[in-house]
């Protein structure tokens, strides 16, 4: 064949799979981009996908976001009603952990999203698992899987019992992304009402005193104690952080009429309270 055959036989080919791509590429929408992706779950016709910004389970405030595909279609469920219920078995006992519900993401068509606080793992990542519930137009199904947890390096969450005989669990949830500055400090306050069920607590106060153990303990100006913001059940402070490092953000809990539940000021005598996180940057 001569050249001038060839030449436009390319074009025409080169065009229609050029056109094709397209094509495929607009149907599926990818709205977990930037997200990675922790664990998949198949069960029967479903699959589960499960992902976060470091694509693993880790103790502390984990931020969930999930797809579920039908696998007969391969195609992702946009009205899907989904709960979950993670589990940690213990030698003696089996516990669970504070989470959200799953709402769908806002905004998005096929991600559903929702948090769960990881309170302990063992060292190894193993003991717990998750059941996931979900119902697709009128049919229910639910599967159990074993997860990964892992151990985050800095204390983000803390579980302790108050004087006042209860079990109490804390978890930094802000700032992700600490800098020099004053940063909004978010974190959550949790009952263990029993080994299922972890209210939110209200109302209560949290103080804030950040200090520099490795550099004479220093603080620093303009911290402001934490308060419970009822439009999303979370506290909300602020938190000066005046130089990169290591950070112990010794705290207080207070309930509604100011007693003192937990932790201690820190003073000449006392370089700590009791009750307190970590974080560095
Ligand atoms: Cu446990």
């Amino acid at each position: 064949m001569k050249l001038k055959y060839i030449l436009p036989i390319a074009f025409i080919t080169l065009f229609f799979s050029c056109s094709t791509d397209d094509d495929n590429n607009s149907k599926v929408i990818n709205e977990v981009e930037g997200l990675e992706l922790i664990q998949t779950i198949v069960n029967g016709d479903q699959t589960i996908e499960l992902y976060n910004e470091k694509g693993m389970f880790e103790t502390g405030y984990n931020n969930i976001s999930l797809r579920l595909k039908d696998n007969t279609t391969a195609t992702y469920i946009e009205n899907a009603t989904l709960s979950w219920m993670p589990m940690m078995q213990m030698p003696t006992m089996q516990h669970s952990c504070p989470r959200s519900a799953i709402t769908k993401a806002l905004g998005k068509e096929t991600v559903y999203e929702g948090f769960l606080i990881y309170q302990m793992t063992n060292t190894d990542g193993s003991g717990w698992s998750l059941t996931l519930d979900y119902t697709v137009n009128e049919m229910s199904y639910s599967v159990t899987e074993t997860i990964n947890v892992m151990q985050y390096e800095n204390q983000n969450t803390t579980s302790f019992m108050g004087s006042d005989d209860t079990r109490y669990i804390l978890a930094l949830i802000e700032p992700k992304n600490p800098g020099i500055a004053i940063n909004d400090i978010k974190i959550g306050l949790y009952k263990m009402q029993n080994m299922m069920m972890f209210p939110v607590v209200e109302d209560y106060t949290i103080t804030l005193d950040p200090r520099m153990p490795g550099m004479g303990n220093h603080s620093s100006p303009n911290n402001t104690d934490l308060t419970f913001n009822n439009a999303d059940n979370f506290y909300y402070g602020d938190l000066s952080l005046t130089m990169t490092g290591y950070w112990k953000l010794n705290l207080k809990l207070m309930n509604a009429n100011d007693d003192v539940l937990k932790g201690e000021d820190v003073t000449e005598e006392n370089d700590s309270s009791n009750l307190y996180l970590e974080l560095e940057f």
